[in-house]
């Protein structure tokens, strides 16, 4: 599960990603800061199993903090694009390779406006400029790379197999190019294709295969007005509003022991040794808290995750009756899996060999037998019977 942060320059992907990861990045007032590519791990937050269950659990793959779930998922922040990136502008668009096997594409915006397309500061540039604009890009990039094999994917019978492995880097199925090619009436054998269809072909596979959330960011800078105008312009396409700066400054602060912090919960308390100015920024933050519901950092990640991509949870265990593994420990790991997985797509995700050698499965919370075929609920704890060792 990988989180892409995409964007133009200096709208705060950087200061996103390390309020996300606890990893320290550059972070700069002007374009261009990141080059290279950050990797991090970020937690999405789920009320525990354990609470349902009322027991205590003994968490392995995660970690679980008063009753909520932090499960790790992949995070990947990268240099801002700008417009004609694909013509070499800015850092150009070749460090999308490294963005594009992300699962789900968190676009972050000035919602303050106070930055332009490029990222220099400007009076007031409309967000929904830039949203355009990376949908444009994006969509140039991989029309390239279809247009760059042309000749050799007109040369195959199996052209639409062609694509397909030419694009694998996006982590589409073949069920997806068949479906971006009818949804831009494209027949997919024998391409033979102008940049016009390779685009349209692009944008209806962004659509399919790579869901968009914007993060309306630098909102303790916006307005409650720029994102209601945001949403009315982009429809479908869901808006969190978030401030990377203040989820940042929190996180550091309580890093460094001058307040307790739980972004789940959104509880702030500050610690006697805080000194005057901190105590005063502290306020202020959590007035932000309080006014918005959150600095919404931690909401990008779960929308992404169970909104977006439709995720749920499963606690596999080997003993049902005490819901744990064979050391004892309770509800060891908290899996996300696509909605619509079976016991057995569990049983994968647990090892090949058990899968393989899979009998049945128990729902631990009813004791009751369950098939392999049996689709998993949000939060099931499952333990799998296999003849495996
Ligand atoms: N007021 C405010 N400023 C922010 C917020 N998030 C980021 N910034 C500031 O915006 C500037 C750019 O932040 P970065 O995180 O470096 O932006 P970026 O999108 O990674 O920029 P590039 O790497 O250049 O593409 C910095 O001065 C940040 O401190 C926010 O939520 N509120
Ligand atoms: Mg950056």
């Amino acid at each position: 599960m990988i989180i892409g942060l995409i964007g133009a320059p200096n709208k705060g992907k950087s200061t996103i990603f390390s309020a996300m990861t606890s990893i320290d990045v550059p972070i700069a007032d002007y374009a261009f800061t990141t080059i290279n590519p950050n990797l991090g791990v970020a937690h999405v937050a789920k009320r525990c199993a354990e609470v349902e269950l009322g027991v205590k659990c003994k968490p392995r793959n995660s970690t679980c903090k008063n009753g909520t779930r932090h499960i790790p998922v992949n995070v990947i922040d990268v240099a801002g694009l700008v417009p004609g990136a694909h013509l070499g502008k800015g850092m150009g668009n070749q460090f999308l390779n490294d963005l594009i096997s992300a699962d789900v594409l968190v676009q972050v915006v000035d919602i303050s406006g106070k930055t332009d397309i490029n990222g220099s500061a400007t009076d007031y540039s409309d967000p929904y400029l830039e949203i355009e604009m990376i949908r444009k890009e994006l969509a140039e990039w991989i029309a390239g790379i279809i247009l760059k094999q042309m000749p050799s994917l007109q040369r195959r019978s199996d052209s639409d197999v062609g694509l397909h492995e030419l694009l694998t880097g996006l982590k589409a199925s073949l069920v997806d190019i068949h479906d971006a090619g009818s949804r831009s009436s494209l027949t997919l054998s024998n391409i033979n294709w102008a940049k016009s269809d390779a685009i349209k072909f692009a944008e209806a596979l962004l659509k399919i295969n790579k869901p968009m959330l914007i993060a309306a960011n630098k909102m303790d800078k916006g307005s409650e007005e720029a994102v209601n105008k945001l949403r009315a312009k982009l429809g479908n396409i869901p808006v969190v509003e978030c401030s990377g700066a203040i989820e940042l400054a929190l996180s550091k602060a309580a890093k460094s022991g001058v307040i307790d912090y739980d972004s789940s919960s959104n509880a702030i308390t500050v610690k006697d040794t805080a000194k005057k100015e901190q105590k005063d920024a502290i306020e202020y933050m959590d007035k932000y808290v309080k006014k918005h519901g959150g600095t919404g950092v931690q909401k990008i990640i779960d929308y992404s995750v169970f909104k977006l991509l439709g995720n749920i949870v499963a606690y596999p265990v080997e003993d049902e009756t005490h819901y744990a593994d064979h050391f004892g420990n309770v509800l060891p790991d908290a899996l996300l899996m696509k909605g619509g997985s079976t016991a057995y797509d569990l049983a994968m995700r647990i090892h090949s060999d058990i899968a393989k050698s899979m009998k049945y499965a128990v729902d631990a919370k009813s004791k009751m037998r369950i098939q392999k075929e049996y689709v998993l609920k949000d939060d099931d704890v499952i333990k799998i019977v296999s003849s495996a060792k």
